[in-house]
């Protein structure tokens, strides 16, 4: 089957909330040889974006969730065999859902794509208290603190976690974002990177981490 086939069953197997489909079609990319990090951001995620776009419309929060299972179920086949032996390990980062908040399948998204691209990531899950962020980013001595927000009622706690980052000198940078977090809101709490999606933030990430060495 061609490149572009299979692609497209990766993706139409999100959109059709089917999680059999996608682990089956996660299969044949690997069979056929195609690079998993690209099956994972052209089919499944693809699918999972055109999922999110039509929400409100035509989709449901029930449907977010299966749409995000066959993400998951997809994208468990394809990270088995992301070569990371050959992969040079790109930053170690602590990622989680900021305090009161327990939207977490925004954050689990960035986690695939970040491990998948070669970052050692530390999931500390979702309603994560602001001394959490800090305690495993001084204990990993981490490249990343890197915190998903849904609620913008927690806006305010995003300050909470970059003062008290700066107190202790981390050296880890602060990326924050998810649904309502926008450029500036990043900014006015002074978080040192934002993204809009989760392949933008794996670009960003990169860019933070590469300038910190600088
Ligand atoms: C699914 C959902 C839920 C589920 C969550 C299930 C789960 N396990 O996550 C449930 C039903 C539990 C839920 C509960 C609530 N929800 Co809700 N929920 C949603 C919904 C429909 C989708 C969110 C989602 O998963 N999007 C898909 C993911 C993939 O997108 P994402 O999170 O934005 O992530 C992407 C990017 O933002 C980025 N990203 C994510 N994290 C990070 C982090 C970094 C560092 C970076 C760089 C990038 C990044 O990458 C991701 C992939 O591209 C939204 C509506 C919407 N249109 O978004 C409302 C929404 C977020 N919920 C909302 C609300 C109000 C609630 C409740 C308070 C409802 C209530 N009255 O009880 C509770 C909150 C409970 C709590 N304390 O957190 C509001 C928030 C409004 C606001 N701006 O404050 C929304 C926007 C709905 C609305 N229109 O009012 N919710």
């Amino acid at each position: 089957m061609a490149e572009e086939e299979i692609m497209k069953k990766l993706k139409d197997s999100v959109i059709n909330l089917d999680k059999d489909a996608a682990k089956e079609a996660a299969e044949e990319a690997l069979k056929v040889g195609i690079d998993p990090l690209d099956a994972m951001k052209r089919g499944l995620y693809a699918g999972l974006k055109e999922v999110c776009d039509h929400y409100e419309e035509t989709v449901f929060i029930t449907d977010m969730l299966l749409a995000s299972d066959a993400f998951y179920s997809g994208a468990e086949v394809l990270k088995a065999k992301i070569d990371k032996a050959k992969m040079q390990k790109k930053g170690i980062g602590v990622l989680g859902v900021i305090e009161g908040d327990v939207h977490d399948l925004g954050k689990n998204m960035l986690k695939y794509l970040l491990e998948a691209e070669g970052f050692e990531i530390h999931d500390l899950g979702f309603n994560v208290r602001v001394g959490k962020f800090i305690e495993e980013a001084h204990r990993l001595d981490a490249d990343l603190i890197l915190v998903s927000v849904m609620l913008s009622s927690k806006f305010p706690t995003i300050e909470k976690i970059v003062d008290l980052a700066r107190e202790n000198e981390l050296k880890a940078k602060i990326m924050v974002g998810g649904g309502p977090v926008t450029e500036e809101i990043a900014k006015k709490y002074g978080a040192d990177g934002w993204a809009l999606t989760a392949p933008q933030a794996v670009k960003e990430a990169l860019k933070l981490v590469e300038k910190s060495k600088y």
